[in-house]
């Protein structure tokens, strides 16, 4: 058959499928993170539109928006619980203000290490945790990462707790968080992540917390000189979604969202482990100072009297649960 000959049997197929395409519903669902693009969230997020899409053969489309283009962390979340837009990825920093059990993730030097962390959040203490976001009008569909925060700040080099004492930084709006860097005696300022960048510039405050793969994709370097590898907190990552849309998915649907989700950690959690292993000298070329050499101990004990009251709320069975899970 001659080229000619194809071409009216070429259009035809395509009309064809042109008049099927409209008989697969196709729905468009919202996803949105605070930090850019390029970091472990957005490659959270565009694993998660890309599994989606496949798992559902189509039918359901993810629209990915970074950089807190629909807000910030607190809002996102709130967006969802309203369905105005159907799922964020956010740090755990807010969302005690919605699922109050949360908190006890955020307990400074409660996790050992990374491994740690994922084996509690992905075993029971951290299905549990999810099953509780129900009640309050979400499906969590499964936990991402963050990382361990570390600070920065413009003013001197931070080795011992005593050197955070005065210094103005800004906090997630995370009750847990402002109670342990109050406890330091850091002057808390809890803001929103999106007006972080400028309150640094503008020299609002002096510093923030944050991990090695929040502060290069927001590029606090060109604002910040001094980074401490402090560790002091484990910030997981969560992938939420609108209860009542959850629920109208088809029963095969809903594993597609949640085993999306759990690729998507992978691929979130995988991202974090290379920003770990690369951040410090990509912070160091671009002129940061970097103090790798803290003494933990130090921190750990100037927060003693923090840390017993956050045993007193949350139970100190609770926290053992965590510290002692393999
Ligand atoms: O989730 O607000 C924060 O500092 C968070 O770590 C950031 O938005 C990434």
């Amino acid at each position: 058959m001659k080229l000619y000959q194809l071409k009216p049997l070429i259009l035809g197929l395509s009309l064809t499928l042109g008049l099927l395409a409209p008989a697969v519903a196709q729905t468009t669902m919202k996803i949105s993170i605070s930090v850019a693009q390029n970091s472990h969230q957005g490659v959270g997020i565009d694993t998660f539109a890309r599994e989606v899409e496949k798992r559902t053969g189509g039918r359901y489309k993810v629209q990915t928006f970074y950089s807190g283009s629909l807000g910030g962390e607190r809002e996102s979340i709130e967006a969802v619980q309203l369905g105005t837009q159907e799922l964020a990825m956010s740090s755990t920093g807010p969302v005690p203000n919605f699922v109050p059990e949360t908190k006890i993730l955020d307990v400074p030097f409660l996790f050992r290490d990374k491994a740690h962390a994922r084996a509690v959040l992905d075993g029971p203490i951290g299905q549990e945790l999810l099953a509780k976001f129900e009640a309050k009008g979400f499906k969590a569909l499964a936990w991402g990462e963050n990382g361990f925060r570390h600070m920065t700040n413009s003013k001197r080099d931070v080795k011992a707790p005593e050197d955070l004492k005065g210094l103005k930084m800004r906090t997630m709006e995370n009750p847990v968080h402002i109670a342990a860097y109050k406890g330091l005696g850091i002057v808390t300022t809890p803001m929103a992540f999106p007006e972080v960048f400028t309150a640094l510039q503008q020299g609002t405050v002096d510093g923030q917390e944050n991990p090695l793969s929040v502060i290069m994709a927001a590029k606090f370097d060109q604002v910040q000189k001094h980074l401490s590898l402090t560790g002091h907190v484990y910030s997981p990552c969560i992938f939420v979604m609108n209860k009542a849309v959850f629920d109208k998915l088809s029963a095969a649907d809903k594993t597609a969202f949640v085993d999306a989700a759990k690729e998507a950690a992978k691929a979130n959690r995988a991202r974090v482990d290379q920003d770990d292993a690369s951040g410090v000298a990509e912070l160091r070329a671009k002129g940061m100072t970097v103090i790798d050499n803290v003494d933990k101990a130090r921190f750990v004990a100037a927060l003693g009297n923090v840390n017993a009251g956050f045993e007193k709320d949350f139970g100190k069975a609770n926290m053992d649960r965590i510290r002692n899970f393999k």
